[in-house]
């Protein structure tokens, strides 16, 4: 856990279509446009999106984010956004819904800058409702815990009530690392031979080695950036995103 303040990338998925038990979201938002809010730090990778994650036994409010917009997000993260002037007015939290996460399931959503435009919801067991924003978009190429997830999620989708073509999207080659190669995250699964998100020791170990193979040795496969050491783009993704109000900063 780092000591100072945790600089998130916030990015702003937008609502395509809802299940039916989460159309109270709809009813509620006044005729605002409704989305999503996942905490990234890596927003070099987000070309790489094949779905989003959320808890399905965390709380998720619908705040106003203004007079338009509405997010969707834990109140934990709606209190912290307003006093940052996220949301407005600022320091001021209004919620219009409430819902578990399992009726976010199956939902699309737009992917700022996904090479697939855009993607479903689906459950993550190691969400935690104390950071971030409780949803995570997720980047299987580069993420040891969206990759293990996902396979868990096509070999149990019974077992997760999830439609199988839900997490048919395959992880997209984002990133170059010399050491794994192409696909970061499912190389490093199985060099440490992760079974299921619940080996969470290991997949510990897999996050570290990725972020820093990423970090310090990567090269951009795609995007604006292409062919350039993710320590340059990183900044320069997220500042495009920002500029194209895909994305606001968001720290904790
Ligand atoms: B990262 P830190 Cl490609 N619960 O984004 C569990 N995980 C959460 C979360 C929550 N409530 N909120 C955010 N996260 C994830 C991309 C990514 C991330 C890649 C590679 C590594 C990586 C795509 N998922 O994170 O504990 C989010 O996933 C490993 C560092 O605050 C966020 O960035 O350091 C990261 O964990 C924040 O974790």
């Amino acid at each position: 856990e780092a000591l100072g303040p945790q600089e998130y990338t916030a990015l702003r998925m937008q609502v395509v279509s809802l299940p039916p038990a989460a159309q109270v979201l709809h009813d509620k938002a006044g005729g605002r446009t409704i989305y999503l809010v996942a905490a990234t730090l890596r927003p070099e990778t987000m070309y790489g999106q094949t779905n989003c994650f959320v808890g399905t036994a965390i709380k998720y409010g619908l705040f106003v984010a203004n007079d338009k917009e509405a997010y969707v997000c834990t109140y934990r993260a709606a209190r912290n956004m307003a006093f940052q002037g996220c949301t407005l007015p600022r320091g001021e939290v209004t919620q219009l819904a409430e819902v578990d996460g399992a009726v976010l399931v199956g939902a699309r959503i737009k992917a700022p800058f996904g090479i697939n435009p855009e993607v479903y919801v689906l459950p993550m067991e190691n969400v935690l409702a104390t950071k971030g924003t409780g949803v995570v978009t997720s980047v299987p190429s580069d993420s040891p815990d969206d990759y293990q997830t996902l396979m868990d999620l096509r070999k149990k989708a019974e077992f997760y009530k999830i439609d199988p073509s839900w997490a048919a999207l395959e992880p997209i080659p984002v990133i170059n690392t010399p050491t794994y190669g192409d696909l970061t995250a499912p190389t490093l699964c199985k060099q440490l031979k992760i079974q299921s998100q619940k080996d969470v020791k290991q997949l510990a170990e897999a996050k570290e080695l990725a972020y820093k193979e990423g970090f310090y040795s990567g090269t951009m496969l795609v995007g604006e950036f292409k062919g350039e050491p993710v320590q340059e783009a990183k900044g320069k993704v997220r500042e495009k995103m920002i500029e194209a109000s895909l994305a606001f900063a968001y720290a904790e």
